[in-house]
């Protein structure tokens, strides 16, 4: 892949991408994508010719190894330009459509001066022959994403051998049915590739496909064309002739002076546009100039905070008993007009998952002001847009959809935990629960699974007050997306009073212990806390010592000292409490502790008889605290 685009690439990067290499970090510079991650070494090549800051030819000549830039997919953070990880095959595609729906939409609160660039993305079959690549396409082209150029190395080869053995698509006119701009060139012909780039700059309502007919391999005079040369080494007598057929006639690693130094040229190229933005920059407030790339600054962290007490104050106040999508609504509702750049979403579940505010405008074709986007039923393009959203920089993007679709956005979350961005996947729905929607609806394994996802905040608010805690902490992480699992049904508060503290923070926290010596704990995360809590009240008057503790999120509990958990999680017997698998809670329970949950799909019925056929109600859980202490 390397060898066959590295034409239509020259091209794409001489003449067209607006990029300075001494400024890695220009907001306003053109995006560059690879989707097809395992051409990596294309993208690193150009990091280094053209001179981007710590990539060297040792970096290249330590592809693959460990602790190396140059990694075998590229990888978000190891150096700079690498846009977003790419590897898992048409993820970049669908980041390159949240990065050019970004453009737009800080355009049309920056301006152009401040905001003005395209996005070009490197697909290949495999990238387009992935489901997510049609959900991506297909929003793309509804959402009329002109500043989006795809260059799709059609070499008609993948893996297996031709692609003919697995698709007949006319990839051509499946993007003109979603809207787009297509032409097809012969992607060794730079003059081609040229016309057909300006051409798809120039038309500003429909992203563009450019199919660029290449041939992989392209120079191994007797490999080229073939799959062979996707992932088998060429060999050294194959390296010899390719070599001599390009009349490359230099050692391995050794760029000619006259051909690194053009190279380093068009690094520069744009030194004057850069500075033409940056004096343009310099007429922002600080405030302003970072809701361009992070707009979450410690101001603005502050007013989070602020509005988070005044939220938890009237919670206790009320007292109400609220599902928590609800009172995540409630938050959003006081967060949304203080939180610049927060962008909200729901893959048309929206008055389910309670993700939009009363101040919120939509996101529509050629308008990119509103501060809501209708994803559509598309789960997994949702979670990749919000990756490119958070990678443009400018905005903090949170989705909504069912918890049990969490499966169909996953490699999405994955990579937002691979990358370590702040984005927030609110999931609603959280369990047996929701009810008569039964099993397909009823997520089971779904928390046991995402919590197995590392640098991944999994957050099961139990009441009004931990869910506006944990909206703030979402928010404030800026390394770890969150995913916020919320309940359909009504739950009371049980937090009684507004402490300054966020007590969700440490990831657990007692709410309720005996004077003395307990003997025996209950632990429960989200709708279950209000289970424990009743059978904490049962124990009581039993005269049994009980502690109550709430375990919103597992990850922050885990990385707390041991002296710490211990204080929480006690000595005595424990029980633990989750509508969902036993899976992973033995790390809180211990020897001699004992799990209530699901240990099966659930079924379809309202929410109090299925936790009462399955076992999940305050009786059940009394009473094995008190076998537990025999
Ligand atoms: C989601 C996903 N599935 C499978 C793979 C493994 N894989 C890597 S490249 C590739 C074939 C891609 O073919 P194509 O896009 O035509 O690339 P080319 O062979 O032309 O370089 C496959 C199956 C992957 N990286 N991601």
């Amino acid at each position: 892949m390397p060898m066959g685009m590295a034409d239509a690439v020259t091209v794409l990067v001489s003449r067209f991408l607006k990029f300075s290499s001494a400024h890695p970090e220009w907001p306003d510079r053109d995006r560059l994508v690879l989707s097809a991650g395992h051409g990596s070494m294309l993208l690193y090549a150009l990091l280094y010719l053209t001179g981007y800051p710590g990539m060297e030819i040792e970096d290249l000549q330590a592809f693959r190894q460990l602790g190396s830039k140059t990694a075998g997919h590229p990888e978000y953070g190891h150096a700079p330009g690498i846009e977003t990880t790419t590897g898992p095959l048409g993820q970049g595609l669908a980041n390159g459509v949240g990065m050019a729906l970004a453009e737009r939409m800080v355009n049309a609160r920056a301006g152009d001066e401040l905001c003005d660039h395209f996005t070009y993305v490197i697909a290949g079959d495999g990238c387009l022959m992935e489901g997510i690549s049609h959900e991506a396409i297909s929003l793309a082209g509804h959402l009329k994403l002109g500043r989006l150029i795809v260059l799709f190395d059609d070499n008609g080869i993948s893996i297996d051998g031709a692609t003919s053995l697995s698709v007949s698509d006319d990839q051509l006119k499946r993007f003109e049915a979603s809207g787009w701009h297509v032409a097809g060139v012969d992607g060794h012909d730079g003059e081609a590739v040229a016309v057909a780039i300006a051409n798809a700059k120039a038309v500003s309502d429909k992203p563009s496909l450019i199919a660029c007919r290449t041939v992989i391999g392209y120079g191994a005079p007797t490999k080229a064309g073939t799959a062979s040369t996707h992932g088998e080494p060429l060999g050294a007598e194959e390296i010899a002739a390719t070599r001599e057929a390009l009349g490359w006639a230099h050692a391995p690693f050794e760029v000619p002076e006259e051909v690194l130094s053009e190279w380093r040229a068009i690094g520069r190229k744009h030194g004057q546009a850069y500075e033409a933005w940056e004096k343009a920059a310099a007429k922002l407030e600080p405030e302003a100039l970072a809701e361009l790339t992070d707009p979450i600054t410690p101001a603005v962290e502050a007013k989070i905070a602020a509005a988070v007490q005044q939220l938890k104050a009237s919670f206790v106040a009320e007292a109400p008993k609220l599902a928590t999508r609800q009172s995540s609504k409630k938050t959003l509702e006081a967060l949304v007009p203080i939180v610049p750049g927060l962008i909200g979403g729901s893959a048309d579940l929206s008055g389910s998952n309670g993700t939009r505010t009363g101040s919120q405008s939509v996101v529509a074709p050629g308008d990119y002001a509103g501060g809501y986007i209708h994803y559509g039923v598309r789960e997994h393009a949702m979670g990749a847009v919000m990756n490119g959203l958070s990678l443009h920089g400018g905005i903090v993007p949170y989705g909504g959809t069912f918890l049990v679709f969490t499966d169909y956005c996953r490699p999405a979350i994955r990579l937002s935990a691979l990358m370590g961005l702040r984005v927030i996947y609110v999931m609603t729905h959280d369990s047996i629960g929701l009810g008569e929607d039964g099993p397909t609806h009823q997520p089971v394994e779904h928390l046991a699974s995402l919590r197995a996802i590392p640098n991944l905040d999994v957050y099961r608010p139990a009441d009004a007050v931990e869910c506006a805690e944990c909206w703030e902490l979402a928010l404030t992480s800026p390394d770890t997306p969150s995913i916020l699992a919320l309940t359909r049904q009504g739950v009371p508060t049980l937090r009684k009073d507004a402490s300054d503290e966020n007590l969700s923070a440490k990831g657990g926290y007692l709410l309720s212990e005996p004077e003395g010596d307990r003997q025996v704990t209950l632990i429960a995360t989200g709708s279950e806390l209000a289970i424990a809590h009743e059978a904490a009240e049962l124990l009581k008057e039993q005269g049994i010592a009980v502690a109550l503790v709430s375990l919103p999120c597992w990850e922050r509990f885990a990385a707390q000292d041991q002296a710490y958990q211990t204080q929480v999680l006690g000595t005595a017997p424990r029980i633990g409490v989750e509508a969902g698998v036993a899976q992973g809670w033995e790390r809180w329970l211990g020897t001699g502790g004992h799990f209530i949950g699901m240990a099966s799909f659930g079924a379809s019925a309202p929410a109090p008889a299925l936790y009462e056929h399955f076992g999940i109600t305050p009786q059940t859980v009394a009473e094995a605290a008190k076998q537990a202490i025999g």
